[in-house]
């Protein structure tokens, strides 16, 4: 039985910032949850950070969904199944990132309460899975290419550079003349009008493994419109924020590919059956990522193994996002993969040192209040 619940808030600076459409950020402020009883520690964290740009949820709205909401609902009423807690928290509309952070922290509870890790409990099919690497909106070219050699030297199997509009031809044009046969990618982040299209229907010269997410983030339409008429595949990642997306994504041919989060839709029951749906429907996809702490990176990881991850992740080592982790575990790239953490639950464990030094603030809930 889950006895007490505890929400930090932690401050992570990144080693270097990093800029999106959305703007140019220099660190994360991470809302980190810990679950105890039955003398385990199970961790979680939120995807959500100060504003709320990637999506409508922020680390305010995630709070008050959590500790207002979801937290008195476990604790209440002995949740502990994952599957019953996305039962009873259907009744609330949306704050899938919220909903996601619970459903995980129930998720490592579980597999360390079955003393297994989470890799099998999931039911992952691999050690280890390919790193690639996010690259953020450079001021120049020269800045840029220096960053990618940075990176291929570092052993990424993939390179995705952030683009906007007028930061992207000039810099993909330069990044190919460099290097004609890297795998590469482009994500857009929301940042193009449909009036814009021209623009993405250019970028077929550049032989991309796919453009994600040009368009609004609640967009399906479109996006269908610009695949139809274009060679490069179009991956989804913002618009994706449901199994019932998903099938209306397929329906409409907005996508051939898929990049799952598990905090955009809302838990791991929700990603694996989108999973599925694009294994029936030969879409592969990816693991996504959100800048996420030690604890978050290990979930993304162990969700990677599962069998139709088949593309290159935005999984990458932690000293490319912090110079000191709040877990014990270092992630490092070996032969352009990054391997599973061995062990219960989801395999690495808490620095309390560093944690402690990093805490904003931090709230208890206990079982006893509520019963
Ligand atoms: O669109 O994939 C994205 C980071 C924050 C918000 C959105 C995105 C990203 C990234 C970084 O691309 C991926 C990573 O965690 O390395
Ligand atoms: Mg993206």
């Amino acid at each position: 039985m889950i006895e007490l619940i505890e929400v930090r808030l932690i401050n992570l600076n990144l080693v270097e910032h990093f800029e999106t459409s959305f703007g140019r950020i220099y660190n994360r402020e991470i809302l980190l949850l810990i679950f105890k009883g039955d003398g385990i520690e199970s961790y979680s964290e939120c995807a959500t950070d100060k504003e709320p740009l990637y999506s409508y949820e922020d680390n305010k709205t995630a709070l008050h969904i959590i500790e207002d909401y979801l937290i008195p609902l476990v604790l209440k009423e002995d949740i502990y199944n994952p599957k019953d807690f996305k039962e009873k928290s259907r009744f609330i509309k949306g704050h899938n990132m919220a909903k996601a952070a619970i459903e995980l922290g129930l998720w490592d509870y579980k597999a360390k309460k079955e003393g297994m890790s989470l890799h099998d409990l999931w039911g992952g099919i691999k050690d280890k899975v390919i790193a690639g690497v996010s690259i953020g909106i450079k001021d120049n070219v020269e800045e840029l290419l220096e960053i990618i050699d940075k990176r291929l030297e570092e052993g990424y199997k993939r390179i995705k550079l952030k683009i906007k509009p007028d930061k992207d031809i000039k810099f993909i044009e330069a990044v190919r003349r460099r290097y004609p046969n890297i795998v590469l990618s482009v994500d857009c982040n929301c940042s193009y009008k449909f009036n814009e299209a021209d623009i993405l229907r250019e970028l077929d010269r550049y032989k991309l493994l796919m453009i994600e997410q040009p368009f609004s983030n609640d967009d399906l339409y479109f996006h269908s419109l610009l695949q139809s008429g274009l060679d490069t595949d179009v991956c989804l990642d913002e618009s994706i924020t449901s199994v019932h997306r998903m099938l209306e994504a397929i329906n409409l041919k907005s996508c051939r590919v898929v990049n799952i989060k598990v905090s955009r839709v809302g838990g791991f029951l929700e990603a694996k059956e989108v999973h599925d749906i694009c294994a029936e429907n030969r879409i592969p996809v990816w693991c996504g990522g959100m800048l996420e702490s030690g604890v978050g990176r290990a979930f993304n990881i162990i969700l990677a193994t599962l069998p139709n991850f088949t593309l290159p992740n935005d999984i990458s080592e932690t000293r490319r996002y912090w110079r000191r982790d709040i877990i014990g575990h270092e992630f490092k790239i070996k032969d352009g993969c990054i391997e599973v953490p061995k062990g219960v639950g989801i395999g690495v464990e808490l620095d309390y040192n560093y944690l402690n030094f990093c805490t904003v603030f931090r709230n208890e809930f206990n079982k006893k209040v509520y019963s």
